[in-house]
């Protein structure tokens, strides 16, 4: 407890991505010693430049620190010796069998166990099934002949980061933590807290980790919720998003989530198949993750049907015609496109014969697999050109009325188009389908 509230700790932080460089900039901060690990040698070269290749992090905040001397990153493992505290923020995403692949959090782990020292205390917060500190991890360590919560410590505590999320950070957002024994968990409150403003211990590192899970289940079933209500106004005429306004003016006893093109991004779509995995280990079923997987994962053909639709109320086929996808990142205003529903989208009309091209003003180009996707520039003669036009991820800064004049069919996956319509009193902006050559009214 004293190592790990001298003024001079030294907190390493394992895994340089959009958790860790922002909790070691928060520890540097904070004016304690921040030493950062990455396997990426082009990361850490970054970091000791003085620069942030995290869209959240500006480089201004990791060139100060690296000139105070708060902030050094590397990618020498047995470095981890001279660590007071190690938290572990590497990614756990799912196999190509959609099982939990936690190889990364396995060679950190090894990495931890080949420094670990008396005094320190390890707390892992990379998302992964209840167990996996203490099934995986505490075994590790052990194996040094050192025990928990004498010689060392260890906790589980979620990271909670919401990329491009303005209000809420690091630091003020509460941050949940258990431990494998009391003394581990005093430790783990004692190190976070001198730079995190909330902490909330609960029993166990199973505990913690279950909570994680439950976050992001409850935003991939409750997304799927109103996906297939979507889908069901669409059957019905309905316009969901009405629908969607409507209900949120209910102030209790409910939460507005809005449908769209699909569950993207690296944790939602992921997470929770966490758990289900650890539950069929244990023969239980989660019924709840696998069926809101499903009906996330039928958005993007709902999307490319009312592409296939609006070139039909134009007398055009899929095949044959160009398709214009406008952003391509998982959510608004980012440039991240892991597991983005715009893969999906733009894979499937390829099938269907389209030319498909992209514009995201954040991601310029992306691989998927050993494909190179390259982005085009939006001008107004792309924009006349193409036989249509979808947003799948609308950017803040899109110009909308340029995009809806200047488009000849417009498929809109984000009700983004609504200001602009309702403005022009044109008919339910609430339709998918937004232009399309025939009165949207015809098209209900
Ligand atoms: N989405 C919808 N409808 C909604 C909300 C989201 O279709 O009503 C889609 C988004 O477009 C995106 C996906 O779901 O493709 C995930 O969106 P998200 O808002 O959950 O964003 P993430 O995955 O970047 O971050 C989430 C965090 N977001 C919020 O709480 C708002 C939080 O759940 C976790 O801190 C983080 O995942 C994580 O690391 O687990």
């Amino acid at each position: 407890m004293k190592d790990i509230t001298r003024d001079d700790v030294t907190f390493g932080v394992m895994g340089l991505g959009y958790v860790g460089l922002p909790l070691a900039v928060n520890v540097g901060e904070a004016g304690l010693t921040a030493l950062g690990f990455d396997v990426d040698s082009e990361v850490v070269e970054g970091v000791n430049r003085g620069e942030s290749h995290i869209q959240d992090i500006p480089s201004a905040d990791v060139a100060a620190l690296r000139k105070s001397g708060r902030l050094e990153a590397t990618t020498q493992m047995e470095r981890l010796a001279e660590c007071d505290v190690i938290s572990i923020c590497v990614p756990t995403p799912l196999s190509k069998t959609r099982d939990p692949d936690v190889s990364y959090i396995l060679a950190a782990g090894q990495a931890v166990a080949r420094a670990l020292r008396p005094g320190q205390l390890i707390v892992l917060e990379s998302t992964t099934y209840p167990g996996t500190t203490r099934e995986v991890l505490l075994p590790l360590f052990e194996a040094r002949g050192l025990t928990v919560g004498t010689d060392f410590f260890l906790c589980f505590s979620p990271e909670r980061v919401d990329p491009g999320n303005e209000e809420w950070k690091t630091h003020n957002t509460p941050k949940v933590i258990g431990g494998v024994t009391d003394r581990c968990l005093e430790a783990g409150v004692a190190a976070y807290q001198r730079f995190i403003r909330t902490m909330v211990a609960v029993s166990s590192p199973e505990a913690a980790e279950t909570v994680k899970i439950l976050e992001n289940t409850f935003r991939a079933v409750n997304i799927a919720l109103v996906n297939e209500t979507a889908l069901i106004a669409d059957r019905l005429g309905v316009d969901i998003w009405e629908v969607v306004e409507a209900a949120a003016t209910k102030p209790f006893g409910f939460m507005k989530f809005t449908p769209g093109p699909g569950l993207g991004g690296h944790c939602i779509p992921v997470d929770p198949h966490y758990l289900s995995w650890k539950m069929r280990t244990l023969d239980y079923r989660t019924r709840f993750i696998e069926l809101a997987s499903e009906i996330n994962a039928e958005m993007p053909h709902f999307v490319v049907g009312k592409v296939r639709e609006a070139l039909n109320q134009h007398r055009k086929a899929v095949n044959g015609s160009r398709v214009l996808v406008l952003g391509v990142a998982y959510k608004p205003d980012i440039d991240d496109v892991r597991e983005s529903p715009a893969l999906d989208i733009m894979t499937t009309l390829e099938r269907e014969g389209a030319e498909v091209a992209f514009h995201d003003p954040y991601v310029s180009q992306f691989k998927e697999g050993e494909r190179v996707w390259k982005g085009v520039e939006l001008t107004d003669e792309l924009l006349e050109s193409v036989d249509a036009v979808v947003i799948v991820t609308d950017h803040a800064v899109f110009d909308l009325e340029r995009i809806l004049d200047r488009s000849q069919v417009l498929v809109d996956s984000r009700h983004a188009m609504s200001r602009v319509m309702r403005e022009r009193g044109m008919e339910s902006p609430g339709a998918w389908i937004v232009k399309s050559g025939v009165p949207v009214s015809a098209t209900a």
